[in-house]
């Protein structure tokens, strides 16, 4: 499973940029990148996009999908700078444009996504973090919007996700300052759910929770996703219409039968994801 090849490698090889494995119930994507620190060229967003269209095709028996980056350094350190010095504007919001369709895509995948922050989340980095459904961090992880440094606005959703992550006096302080923020912060503001002292660590802590995820009815989780990603943002009566229609949805499943009588006939349900 591959994706674009990444010809700028400084050995010479051509290989891909990012990475898919089916590890049991995990798939983990990695952002391979690491000698930029992961940045988001356009060959990984293509990357990105091609492997969670992967999953959405064929989820199989997945509970979940942890997301990180190589190396240690980063997660991923914003977009390509030097991908973009070049850019006319209407190919800048192409670039937009495919930063939020990865985005979009990950919202979509009905299944739990983690991002597994170990080092720089920057940028485009956080923005990816945040599309994700929620950040798992190591202590040396530090994140922030920097892009007024360079004369841009965030482009991959910042604007969008990062006040209602933070609340939105927050973002635009964090938006305005570019400053970058360590673990502490982070996890104080709730933007990071779960810090890890090292990435040995994050990785065992995130599949522990996939494992607790996988232990529910798969249909329900993904409903539960459905309607909290649908609902993001959107006055109370239209969240509240897109709750009741999940709710709905889910009496039509096998699981919530099986859920249902499990513990009504006091025994362990059995859960087939349909
Ligand atoms: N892009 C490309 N290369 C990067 C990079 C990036 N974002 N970040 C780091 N690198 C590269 C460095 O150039 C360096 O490469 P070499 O010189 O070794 O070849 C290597 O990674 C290691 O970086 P440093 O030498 O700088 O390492 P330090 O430890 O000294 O510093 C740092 C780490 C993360 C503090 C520093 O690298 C840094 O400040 N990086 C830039 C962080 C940043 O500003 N990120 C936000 C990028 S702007 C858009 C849509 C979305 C966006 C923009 C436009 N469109 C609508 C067009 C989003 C924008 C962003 O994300």
């Amino acid at each position: 499973m591959t994706s674009n090849d990444d010809v700028e490698r400084s050995d010479g090889t051509a290989a891909p940029v990012v990475r898919l494995e089916r590890d049991g119930r995990v798939a983990t994507i990695t952002v391979d990148r690491p000698k930029a620190l992961n940045a988001l060229s356009p060959e990984v967003l293509d990357g990105l996009a091609e492997l969670v269209a992967e999953l959405a095709a064929d989820p199989g028996e997945l509970a979940g999908v942890l997301l990180l980056g190589a190396g240690g350094r980063a997660f991923v350190a914003g977009a390509d700078i030097s991908a973009m010095a070049g850019l006319t504007p209407d190919e800048g919001a192409q670039t937009a444009e495919r930063g939020h369709a990865v985005a979009a895509a990950i919202e979509a995948l009905p299944l739990p996504v983690i991002a597994c922050v170990d080092g720089y989340a920057l940028g485009g980095g956080l923005e990816l973090a945040l599309a994700c459904d929620f950040i798992y961090a190591t202590e040396a992880s530090r994140f922030g919007q920097p892009e007024v440094h360079l004369g841009l606005i965030p482009g991959f959703g910042g604007t969008v996700r990062l006040p209602r992550a933070v609340g939105p006096a927050l973002a635009k302080e964090l938006i305005y300052t570019g400053r970058q923020m360590g673990v502490d912060e982070a996890a104080r503001l709730g933007l990071v759910t779960r810090r890890f002292d090292d990435r040995e660590a994050l990785l065992a802590g995130a599949r522990e929770t996939i494992g607790l995820i996988g232990a529910n009815a798969a249909t329900a989780v993904a409903l539960a996703k459905r309607v909290l990603v649908g609902a993001a943002g959107t006055p109370t009566a239209t969240a509240t219409l897109l709750e009741i229609e999940g709710f709905r949805d889910a009496f039509r499943t096998e699981d919530m039968r099986e859920g249902v009588a499990a513990f009504l006939e006091k025994r362990d349900p059995a859960f087939t994801g349909r």
